[in-house]
C-alpha cells in the first residue's frame, strides 16, 4: 500500500494541493465549485487582510457567522497564519457571546452583517478592538477589505492602506463617499491622527490641513485621502506644498461623480442634476497644469502594485489617482 504522506504546517498542505489546482476542494448547495487554487487564493487574500490589521500568530479571532465556503476560507486563513480560529455558534446569546469575548480577547471578531451593531457593543465591554462582518452569501466588510473588484472598491483601498500606515501617521479626509469608507476604516493611533471637515462637511479643507500636518508633524506620515469631487474645491493647492518642499502623500478616489450628491438625488428623486463632471477626468487635467516636475502622480485602474511602498512619499493604488508632492 502506498505510503501517504501528511503536511503539518497548513500552507505546505495548501502547496502541495494547489498543484493540483483544477482539482474540486467545495462545491456548494447552491452549485458554487471552488477548487484548491481557489482555496489558495480566497484564503490567502483573507489572511493578508487579517495581517494588515494586526493579526499575529498566536493572536485569537472570534467567528459567529453562518455557514458558508467564505468561512471554510476564513478558518483556512487563520490556520495558514497561525491564529488561533474561536467559533462562535449563532445561536449563543448576547451574554454568552460577551463571555466569550472576554474570555479568549480576540485581535478580532467576525460576525454576521445583521449582529454587527449588537457584538459591536460587547465588543466594546470586551476591548476587543475591530469588528468585520460575513453573510452566509459571502459578502460583507471582511471580504470587502480584500475586494479584488476593478474599478476598485474603496475598502480596497483602507483595507490596504490599514497595513501601512505607522500609529502616528495623520490622515486627512476630504470628499463624500470614498471618505466615508475612510471615516469607518481608518483607525487614528493616537489622538490628532484624524483630521476631516467635520460636523458640516464643508470641502475643501484637506490640502490646506495637509500643509498644516506637515509643518506640525514634520517627520511624521501625512496621507490626505481626496473625493475628486474635493479636490476640485483646492487641489491647486498642491502647488504651495511643491513650493515650500512639503511632501504629503495623496490618495484620491477618481470616480468621475460626486458620489455623495448624486446617489442620494437617484434614490429621493428618481434622477440627478449637477453630480457628473462634464468632461473626462478632472483630476488629471487639473493635476497637468500643476508644476508636474515636482508631483509624481500615478493613475492605476487594473493593478494593485506594491501597495505597501509607503516608506518615501509615495503609495500606489488602483481605480485611484496617486500624488505625491515632493
Ligand atoms: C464647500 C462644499 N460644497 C458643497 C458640498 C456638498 N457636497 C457634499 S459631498 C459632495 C460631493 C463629493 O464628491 P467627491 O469628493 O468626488 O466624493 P465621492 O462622494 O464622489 O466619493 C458635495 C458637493 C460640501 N460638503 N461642501
Ligand atoms: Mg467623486
Amino acid at each position: 500500500m502506498r505510503k501517504m504522506t501528511f503536511a503539518r504546517d497548513p500552507n505546505d498542505w495548501m502547496e502541495q494541493a494547489a498543484r493540483c489546482s483544477d482539482r474540486l476542494f467545495l462545491r456548494t448547495p447552491e452549485g458554487r465549485n471552488f477548487s484548491y487554487a481557489d482555496l489558495r487564493e480566497h484564503s490567502g487574500r483573507i489572511a493578508s487582510v487579517l495581517l494588515r490589521r494586526g493579526v499575529q500568530s498566536g493572536d485569537r479571532v472570534a467567528v459567529q457567522v453562518d455557514k458558508s465556503a467564505e468561512a471554510v476560507f476564513l478558518y483556512v486563513a487563520c490556520l495558514r497564519m497561525g491564529a488561533v480560529f474561536v467559533p462562535i455558534n449563532v445561536a449563543n446569546t448576547p451574554n454568552e457571546v460577551e463571555y466569550f469575548l472576554r474570555d479568549s480577547q480576540p485581535r478580532a471578531a467576525i460576525v454576521r452583517p445583521q449582529d454587527r451593531m449588537l457584538i459591536e457593543s460587547l465588543a466594546r465591554n470586551a476591548k476587543v478592538a475591530w469588528v468585520e462582518t460575513l453573510a452566509a452569501d459571502g459578502t460583507g466588510s471582511l471580504p470587502l477589505l480584500a475586494s479584488e473588484a476593478d474599478p476598485i472598491h474603496p475598502m480596497r483601498v483602507y483595507g490596504e492602506l490599514a497595513g501601512v500606515l505607522d500609529d502616528d501617521a495623520v490622515v486627512i479626509g476630504d470628499g463624500g463617499d470614498f471618505v466615508s469608507y475612510a471615516g469607518k476604516y481608518i483607525e487614528p493611533g493616537r489622538p490628532g491622527g484624524w483630521l476631516d471637515p467635520g460636523p458640516y462637511g464643508c470641502l475643501g479643507t484637506g490640502l490646506g490641513y495637509a500643509i498644516a500636518a506637515r509643518l506640525a508633524r514634520p517627520s511624521d506620515q501625512v496621507v490626505l485621502l481626496l473625493g475628486d469631487g474635493a479636490a476640485g474645491f483646492s487641489l491647486m493647492d498642491a502647488d504651495t506644498l511643491v513650493r515650500h518642499g512639503l511632501p504629503v502623500v495623496m490618495v484620491c478616489g477618481n470616480n468621475g461623480i460626486w458620489g455623495l450628491e448624486k446617489h442620494p438625488m437617484q434614490a429621493i428623486y428618481g434622477y440627478d442634476v449637477v453630480a457628473d463632471y462634464l468632461w473626462g477626468r478632472p483630476t488629471e487635467i487639473l493635476i497637468d497644469s500643476l508644476t508636474k516636475e515636482d508631483l509624481e502622480v500615478r493613475t492605476l485602474r487594473t493593478r494593485l502594485v506594491q501597495a505597501g511602498e509607503m516608506a518615501g512619499s509615495a503609495i500606489t493604488l488602483p481605480g485611484s489617482a496617486l500624488i505625491a508632492a515632493r
